[in-house]
């Protein structure tokens, strides 16, 4: 059976994942899709050849009976809506990262799912997806460096636009790491703490930019990650994991390496899309399969609680300055140990 998907949100994701349900993956394709931006909407359709409808309104693409899932790939203040009218529908919905902007609002969504009774939402968290990443677990899971003492990342985007916020270099570019490292580690985080470096003079006025997020957690853990979204040179994603008997790093990107013009050099990835293309096509592969199979696998509504819970505690810890508790409640028996 083909399911038949409508999106929300053709922007930069929106349209590279209907690039990949529609011409790559398997077992789906795109019938509708939407933007408060209709001329997008209406481009990506012509662009990408879809037999597609361009919906008018979000809520009317989510309630026609020729949507079987929805992907929400609009603007993270707007996912919390759409994501609770997919419920109200019941049907399945792969939201973009963030769930929502706020713990509050993917609270609203854990208890609107678990009150509907089956697992429908999967969130964008596709690092674990990531073939990095899994090798970078595999090693932990093996035992070979001994418990994790210190993790060192770096999250470093080349520029932003002028909409993106200080507050989004955690709710919209560490809430990958703040999931990705409870994967990784099997563990909580229990405190976070931000610091403010010396201001790049690339980033905009707004933007205090680079920060340093600190973290502890349950098992004691130490955790720094440095957020630096105008690093210009290239998109660079560093993991580095210091454990009791040796040093495991998260794999940079296949590359060539060239000598020329008395140079060793190898290229950087300048773009998201790039860098996880491979862990994007198996994310999205993986909540096909499983709506077809009728049960959902993938990063949860309480992945984006857990999440967001500590994105709160750094949003406070960025104005504060002061180390703040992460206090996560127990997860619900709905979505497993
Ligand atoms: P974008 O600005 O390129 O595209 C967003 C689109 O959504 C725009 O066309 C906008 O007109 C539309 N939109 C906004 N609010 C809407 C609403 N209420 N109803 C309908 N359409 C609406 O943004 P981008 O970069 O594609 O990001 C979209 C989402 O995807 C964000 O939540 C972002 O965090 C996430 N994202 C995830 C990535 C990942 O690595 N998993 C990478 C990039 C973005
Ligand atoms: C963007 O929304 C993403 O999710 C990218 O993966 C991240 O690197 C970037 O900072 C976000 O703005």
């Amino acid at each position: 059976m083909t399911l038949n998907i409508g999106v929300i949100g053709t922007g930069a994701i929106g349209r590279d994942h209907i690039r990949r349900c529609s011409q790559v993956l398997q077992g789906s394709r795109v019938v509708a899709v939407n933007d408060i931006n209709r001329d997008s909407a209406a481009k990506v359709v012509s662009e990408l050849k879809l037999d597609a409808k361009v919906y008018d309104n979000a809520h009317d693409l989510i309630s026609s009976p020729d949507v079987q899932a929805v992907l929400v790939t609009s603007w993270g203040p707007s996912h919390e809506e759409f994501v609770l009218a997919a419920i109200a529908a019941g049907k399945p919905v792969f939201c973009e990262k963030p769930l929502a902007v706020t713990a509050r609002g993917c609270k609203n969504i854990v208890d609107a799912e678990a009150k509907h009774g089956k697992r429908l939402v999967q969130v964008g968290f596709m690092r674990p997806y990531d073939q990095g990443y899994r090798a970078l677990k595999q090693v932990l899971t093996s035992g070979q460096i001994g418990e994790p003492l210190m993790l060192h990342c770096a999250h470093r985007n080349p520029r932003v636009g002028e909409a993106y916020t200080t507050d989004m270099a955690i709710t919209d570019t560490l809430i990958h790491e703040l999931d990705v490292l409870r994967w990784l580690l099997d563990d909580d985080y229990v405190s976070v703490q931000v610091v403010f470096p010396r201001k790049s003079s690339k980033a905009l006025p707004h933007l205090r930019d680079p920060q340093v997020v600190l973290m502890e957690t349950a098992k004691g853990t130490r955790i720094d990650v440095e957020i630096f979204v105008n690093c210009q040179y290239g998109y660079d994603i560093q993991c580095e994991v210091v454990g009791e008997t040796g040093i495991a790093k998260l794999p940079e990107p296949s590359a060539v390496q060239m000598r020329s013009g008395a140079k060793l050099s190898t290229e950087i990835l300048v773009d998201w899309k790039d860098r996880f293309i491979g862990a994007y096509d198996v994310e999205l592969q993986a909540f096909i399969n499983d709506v077809q199979a009728g049960k959902l696998t993938g990063p949860s509504a309480w992945d984006g609680f857990a999440a967001a819970v500590a994105a709160d505690a750094c949003i406070a810890a960025q104005t504060s300055g002061e180390v703040v508790p992460v206090t996560l409640p127990a997860r619900p028996g709905f979505y497993g140990k």
